[in-house]
């Protein structure tokens, strides 16, 4: 049905991606309303990554290798979008992929877990099989997580959030965690330990690129990168591209 010399012809396949999903049950309603919130910041940074966001997305690849046990945390969005990449990257670096949602219904989380499974995810958490235990000082439908994932995991891969998780997780639980956020004011972006500021769609292919690119560096490489690396200048970056792009 879509026309692909349409001008905006990427941004009319993901929503078509975002009415899918939510008509087989996978994304929420709210999801709807947070992808046009996602739209309208990615049309403002030029709908490309920017050098800043390619950048951090190299300080997350070092986080990943660095990492004793990190965990990718997954919702409706995440699935909706960008489903096969997600199960690449998780097999690429062997680590669990958990379901953690907002609005979590039984019905949801099956139909989430059946996408996974389909895609030959096996280490699969989340699912309504798990044993769950609340995140210390998190209130919320996003404070359970499994035993054996989100709340072992000293890294957790957070994209499209919202609120106060990423803010419980980084500062309370002394976890380190990657968001993805096409809002650079947003309270998981301002509280996470590294914000990439980008569309999904483009992060995950990027990211797997850049493990790849330094899987073979020395830990001690690694962390140095990751030491010179400040979340608040890569945000007030972000937040510059966006002005100086209407300047
Ligand atoms: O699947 P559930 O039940 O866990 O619910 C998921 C949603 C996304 C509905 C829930 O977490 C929510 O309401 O999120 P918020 O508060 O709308 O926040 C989502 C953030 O993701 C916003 O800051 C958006 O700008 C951002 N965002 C939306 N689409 C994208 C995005 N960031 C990166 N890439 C996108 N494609």
């Amino acid at each position: 049905m879509l026309n692909k010399d349409h001008p905006r012809y990427k941004s009319l396949l993901y929503r078509e991606k975002i009415v899918k999903a939510h008509d087989a049950g996978i994304l929420a309603d709210s999801g709807m309303i947070a992808h046009g919130r996602g739209e309208t910041f990615d049309y403002l940074i030029g709908e490309k990554t920017t050098p800043n966001a390619k950048n951090t997305i190299d300080i997350a690849a070092c986080y990943f290798l660095v990492a004793k046990n990190p965990v990718i945390s997954v919702n409706g969005n995440t699935t909706a979008l960008v489903a096969d990449e997600i199960a690449e990257l998780s097999k690429l670096l062997d680590i669990p992929i958990e379901i953690n949602l907002y609005y979590r219904t039984d019905e949801r989380v099956l139909n989430i877990s059946r996408v996974y499974e389909d895609l030959g995810i096996t280490n699969l958490l989340g699912t309504n099989d798990d044993e769950f235990i609340d995140t210390p000082d998190l209130n919320g439908p996003r404070s359970p997580v499994s035993i054996d994932g989100i709340n072992k995991a000293d890294l957790i891969f957070i994209p499209l959030e919202d609120g106060d998780r990423a803010e419980k997780l980084t500062i309370n639980n002394n976890k380190n965690t990657i968001c993805v956020d096409l809002n650079p004011l947003s309270r998981t972006a301002q509280t996470s330990t590294v914000s990439i500021v980008d569309n999904i769609v483009r992060v995950i292919p990027e990211l797997i690129d850049s493990i790849k690119k330094h899987e073979n560096m020395s830990k001690d490489e690694l962390n140095a990168k990751i030491e010179s690396f400040s979340n608040e200048e890569n945000l007030s970056n972000s937040i510059d591209d966006i002005i100086k792009r209407f300047k």
